[in-house]
């Protein structure tokens, strides 16, 4: 039978990280059904990719819902890691990804994959307001909104938080866009949702609880910088094919 939903986890180097998330999210996907699970890993050197087959040839003798490890043969860079699992969706009518580290816990996976329904993409953000748990570092809250609110006004799109770590998508949606989307890195998510709404998907960001593991990847200063610079291109290329039309 057909998985509705694909969830790809984009690792680079996680083999310490996933082991404290991937078991219950397995567990979680099973008892929810209909969910497939993708670990695609670039990038990594080979002693790290045996690790990770290890972990995931285990887990798949316990758990039908994840696939096999997807290697690829060279660093594409979160997004690309995100795009090349999609490629493989085995028929799914969603596409999801989810980071490794376990930030956000298998059952509020779980809720938003829940939420799936009509032709809306559902994207996780962290809010942090009374009723839901977003603990971050200081600097990365404080530098994460910097970013989130340049996005949101250079793009003239009204989102809180284009970059957290959970997102599901409508495939038909998807595959409208697809072939256009460029920034593999960091800032693919804001070429994806801007690239959605542009086709006419419409968005809906859902509140999440969001525990930040230690051992990110993200260079705070290195990749803000690439992540502005891809932002801007974005809006460039997103105004000259507006006035294009
Ligand atoms: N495949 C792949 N995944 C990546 C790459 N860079 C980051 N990731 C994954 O993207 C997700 C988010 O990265 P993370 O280090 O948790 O970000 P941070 O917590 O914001 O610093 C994790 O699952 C990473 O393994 C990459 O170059 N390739
Ligand atoms: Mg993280």
């Amino acid at each position: 039978m057909t998985d509705s939903v694909l969830l790809v986890i984009p690792c680079s180097h996680e083999s310490a990280r996933i082991g404290g998330f991937l078991p219950d999210l397995c567990r979680e996907m099973s008892v929810l059904g209909g969910v497939a699970i993708m670990v695609v890993e670039d990038g990594s050197d080979a002693e790290e990719v045996s690790k990770m087959r290890f972990i995931i040839d285990s887990l798949r003798a316990q758990f039908t819902c994840l696939r096999s490890l997807k290697t690829l043969s060279s660093n594409l860079g979160k997004g690309g890691a995100v795009y090349a699992g999609w490629a493989d969706h085995g028929g799914a009518d969603w596409l999801a990804f989810v980071d490794a580290d376990g930030a956000c816990s298998p059952p509020e996976v779980a809720r938003l994959i829940k939420m799936r329904g009509d032709a809306r993409a559902i994207f996780a953000s962290r809010v942090k307001i009374l009723g839901r748990q977003v603990t971050r570092l200081f600097k990365r809250h404080l530098l994460g909104r910097i970013y989130a609110t340049l996005v949101s006004e250079l793009l003239k799109v009204p989102v809180y938080d284009s970059q957290c770590g959970l997102k599901v998508v409508p495939r038909a949606a998807f595959e409208k866009i697809s072939n256009r989307l460029q920034v593999t890195g960091f800032a693919f998510d804001v070429e994806l949702m801007v690239a959605l709404l542009d086709t006419g998907c419409s968005i809906q960001e859902v509140p999440i609880d969001w525990q930040e593991i230690p051992g990110g990847k993200v260079n705070l200063i290195r990749d803000s910088w690439r992540m502005a610079r891809d932002v801007w291109q974005i809006r460039s290329r997103r105004f000259r094919s507006k006035t294009n039309l």
